[in-house]
């Protein structure tokens, strides 16, 4: 296999041979595929072999790979210069489209990646209310700047603890942790930490414990108990964004927040994403306000134009109903993959977005999503890989369907699920 070789000299290059830790498929116990091109829902490894690929670039490609549209701006794009460092007018055009589609969205930075635009986000809820401390959520991953990286502290009155080995003490001790779904365990937090609060960053649908659904009246709470406190609600929709709907999970939910993080598939797959909220808030960003943040490639003309011609496609796909569609397409797959598979998983799904838990608990929040049975899911993962279906590898992580997968697609799907479950 190509990619084993591939690997074995990746792994002298690299740190584990991979540019994001989940890629080296360590959970999974197998070679990452190496990858040579992918065109639609399918993927192709450098061996040759198509793969019906439910990973989608984490999120970016909801409507399939190497979309001809897409591509076709980006290569007019690069004709014209990779880079400037100056505005240029498809900045204006596609902030206008954030601004016109995510309902909570007024004033719009771009920038190039969801780290960067929670880190910045999070830098702006501080800077506008004077405060230091945060609450995030359990389970919730919301990229890899120092202060995101903390576990639960000692007790509810202490910060969290780091957890990553570089990040300070002194980085993680402002930020606290509630529990998903648990509305106690944030109310205990504004209770201990009156008025020191300045955000509330959550997933509104989790995504990153595997896809955990808020429950009913979660996300109207944590949009009361921040106001009531003077605090800011963050909702990162790096991975709900334009999935959900396409204002995503505040459209769908109807909650709005007071910012919002956006990555993926604002960037059509190109490094780009996007934070933004209310006006008054985001006049605290430099050059206007005090709050400093910047970027050499933010709002590159090349990523911009794979980014503006997403949104265009999705915004006139969403009049042939394509979220309808995608909802459909992930709920026949949740459904199909219960029946087959019976007591022994629990499924969460949302539209497109879906994690099957190989569990016969109710997954319902980060306890209950650590019950899952990794080794089993490692055992779903290899033998779904080798009848030509790509999933993630990691029982965490969500499976995102396309407007690209068929029925075909998903009838070979249903094929795999029903033999897979009788080996695994
Ligand atoms: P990036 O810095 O990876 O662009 O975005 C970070 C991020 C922020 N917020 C949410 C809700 C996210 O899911 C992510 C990144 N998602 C992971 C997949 N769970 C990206 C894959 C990876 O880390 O390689």
């Amino acid at each position: 296999m190509k990619s084993d070789e591939l690997y074995s000299k990746a792994k002298t290059l690299m740190p584990g041979g991979v540019n994001s830790p989940v890629r080296a498929y360590k959970s999974v116990g197998r070679t990452p595929l190496f990858i040579h091109h992918a065109k639609g829902s399918k993927i192709y490894d450098v061996d040759g072999i198509e793969y019906i690929d439910y990973v989608c670039s984490w999120g970016p490609m909801i409507l399939g790979h190497a979309h001809e549209k897409v591509l076709n701006e980006v290569k007019k794009a690069c004709d014209f210069g990779l880079s400037f460092g100056a505005p240029t007018s498809r900045e204006n055009e596609l902030a206008e489209l954030i601004i016109n589609n995510i309902p909570s969205i007024e004033n719009v930075r771009l920038v190039n990646s969801g780290t960067e635009a929670v880190m910045s986000a999070v830098r702006v809820a501080r800077g506008y209310t004077g405060r230091d401390k945060i609450i995030k959520f359990r389970g919730c991953y919301h990229g890899h700047s120092d202060g995101m990286l903390v576990k639960a502290g000692s007790g509810a009155l202490t910060g969290s603890r780091p957890d990553s080995a570089g990040v300070p003490y002194d980085y993680a001790k402002n930020t606290f942790i509630a529990e998903y779904n648990d509305q106690s365990s944030v109310s205990r937090l504004f209770e201990e930490n009156k008025d020191e609060i300045a955000c509330v960053i959550v997933e509104p649908v989790a995504a990153n414990m595997g896809v955990v659904l808020p429950e009913k009246n979660f996300l109207e709470f944590l949009r009361e108990i921040t106001t009531a406190n003077g605090a800011l609600l963050i909702f990162d929709e790096v991975i709900t964004g334009f999935r959900l709907a396409l204002g995503g999970a505040q459209e769908y939910y109807k909650v709005h927040p007071d910012l919002t993080t956006l990555g993926k598939i604002v960037g059509g797959g190109m490094p780009l994403a996007a934070y933004g909220g209310r006006k008054d808030i985001m006049k605290v960003v430099a050059p206007v306000g005090d709050v400093y943040q910047a970027g050499t490639l933010s709002g590159n003309p090349v990523a911009t134009a794979a980014g503006l011609t997403m949104l265009r496609l999705l915004v006139e796909e969403k009049e042939k109903g394509l979220y309808e569609k995608l909802e459909e397409k992930g709920n026949r797959i949740a459904t199909t993959i219960r029946s087959i598979f019976g007591q022994s998983v629990w499924v969460n799904q949302v539209g497109s977005l879906l994690s099957v838990f190989f569990t016969d608990v109710p997954v319902k929040d980060y306890e209950s999503a650590l019950t899952a049975d990794t080794q089993k899911y490692a055992r779903y993962f290899n033998a779904m890989l080798d009848n030509g279906i790509y999933l993630a590898p990691s029982q965490f992580e969500a499976m995102f369907v396309s407007a690209a997968h068929s029925d075909d697609d998903i009838e070979k799907t249903i094929d795999a699920l029903k033999v897979v479950s009788k080996q695994i």
